[in-house]
């Protein structure tokens, strides 16, 4: 399998795979670690496909030096995962817990033995309950959590970090888990989720300001899925404006505090109606905007809206079946249209030229800041032989694609300087369970086995060769 470009990728090119703490490690009652919101919300019926749990997930807690095999294996040059917070503060607060920092030291020296880099996050959705039981991300006081806990990590991992990555996908843990509810904690409540955009996108200021206060010269990250959302009909000011919208509430909501400094002026106006904004408090958005090293961007499909009529159903797509609310807040007559395929097994469309699209459009707003593309990849079903090979060949194609939309986009002047795959492992796919498996390595839930699927037989060649065959 081969896209026959031959592409080859700037020398340098960091080549990773990532993980989450949550859809990996499993052993969530060990090491002292408390319970965090996805414990709970798994925990509660009717929220996760099949009721399916991260209890043991991959076992990655046990496993670790395995993985990290299959890590040096691929030939890597960066990991990216991210630390647990109920590993290293049980309830949120307090001193750190000795063993949940040991686990990742142990797993940091591991990656900097095989000349692996270790790239951080710090904040993949694994909130701790105590903190949500006291407002979670609506409340401002997690934001000042977030710092204290950062603080630790970077006390005890110090500069063996390449990059430090505050939160994953701030559009997620506040939409998802606040508005439409199909993500911890599964609330639904608009003016909420607009709190915990605010106090996210504060918790990353104020975060990264922690470890640099610690690491002055600490490398900053954050991670954003961007979203790239079409007019249905380009040619409908209504569509466009919808489109417009929804840029507002899914990315300028935090490329505006975190590289601009400020909320955008639509984005206020449009959400009037929910929020009167007044947890922004003078001086928050300059905390937001720290200087960052590399902007890290996730990628998986496009969106198409138009205005909706009120006539018939709304299609509120996201991804994602049963929520109890939109997650698209205030935009209660923007309707998402089902794009052109092919589609993934989400449900998500294949679209490699809104990669391109996003790195330009980045570059062209916010000259001069590298970006990595931090997540990509599909869920598709897989096939696995009578002899246990697993074949795979829609991944291969769909990282392939999307591989040489990155080099076009590098092409016309974006600062691309490294690509990651989702996923290292087949994991825990938040509300749809083991259903979905988005890993390069397959993952066996009776025996917990590993085997390495053709496309990462197929990336480690890339990795290799820096570049397409
Ligand atoms: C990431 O989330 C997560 O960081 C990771 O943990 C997860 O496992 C992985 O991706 C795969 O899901 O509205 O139909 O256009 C990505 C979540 C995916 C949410 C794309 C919004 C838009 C689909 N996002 N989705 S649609």
């Amino acid at each position: 399998m081969s896209t026959g470009t031959g592409r080859r990728f700037p020398d340098g090119f960091l080549w990773g795979s990532a993980t989450a703490s949550y859809q990996i490690e499993g052993a969530v009652k060990e090491g002292g670690r408390g319970p965090s919101i996805w414990d709970t919300f798994s925990h509660t019926p009717g929220k996760t496909l099949n009721g399916d749990t991260g209890d043991i997930a991959d076992d990655h807690y046990h496993r670790w030096q395995e993985d990290l095999g299959h890590i040096a294996g691929l030939g890597l040059g960066a990991y990216r995962f991210s630390t647990a917070w109920p590993r290293v503060q049980p309830g949120g607060r307090g001193p750190a817990n000795r063993e949940g920092l040991d686990f990742y030291a142990r797993l940091v020296d591991g990656l900097l033995e095989r000349g692996v880099k270790p790239v951080l996050t710090l904040y993949h959705w694994d909130l701790p309950q105590d903190l949500e039981d006291a407002g979670g991300w609506t409340a401002r006081d997690t934001a000042y959590r977030f710092a204290d806990y950062a603080e630790l990590v970077a006390r005890e991992l110090g500069d063996r970090i390449d990059l430090w990555t505050t939160l994953n996908e701030p559009w997620c843990s506040a939409y998802l888990g606040y508005a439409s509810g199909v993500h911890a904690p599964g609330r639904a409540d608009g003016a909420a989720a607009l709190a915990a955009v605010h106090h996210l996108n504060l918790a990353h200021g104020l975060g990264l300001q922690a470890v640099r206060s610690v690491l002055p010269s600490a490398r900053g990250s954050v991670t954003l899925n961007l979203h790239v959302i079409r007019p249905a009909d380009p040619s409908s000011d209504d569509d466009r404006d919808a489109a417009r919208r929804v840029d507002a509430l899914a990315n300028r909501a935090f490329t505006g505090p975190m590289l601009s400094g400020a909320y955008p002026d639509d984005l206020l106006a449009d959400t009037a109606h929910v929020t009167d904004w007044s947890f922004v408090r003078s001086g928050d958005t300059e905390i937001a905007h720290q200087p960052l090293d590399v902007l890290g961007v996730n990628y998986y499909s496009t969106g198409l809206v138009r205005r909706w009529d009120g006539v018939g159903p709304r299609s509120e797509e996201d991804g994602h079946g049963d929520a109890l609310g939109s997650p698209w807040v205030g935009a209660d007559d923007v309707e998402f249209v089902r794009p052109e395929g092919p589609y993934t097994a989400m449900g998500w469309n294949i679209d490699p030229g809104g990669l391109t699209e996003l790195l330009l459009r980045m570059h062209r707003e916010h000259p001069g800041l590298p970006m990595m593309i931090t997540e990509n990849g599909a869920a598709f079903a897989d096939t696995v032989s009578p002899a246990g090979a697993v074949h795979d060949p829609q991944r291969v194609d769909y990282i392939a694609r999307h591989l040489e939309a990155t080099g076009q986009a590098i092409d016309q002047g974006a600062d691309v300087r490294g690509y990651f795959a989702w996923s290292l492992l087949d994991n825990f796919e938040w509300s749809y369970g083991f259903d979905r498996r988005f890993g390069i390595i397959r993952v066996d839930y009776e025996t917990l086995e590993r085997t390495w699927k053709d496309s990462a037989h197929w990336y480690r060649g890339v990795v290799a060769r820096n570049g397409l065959d």
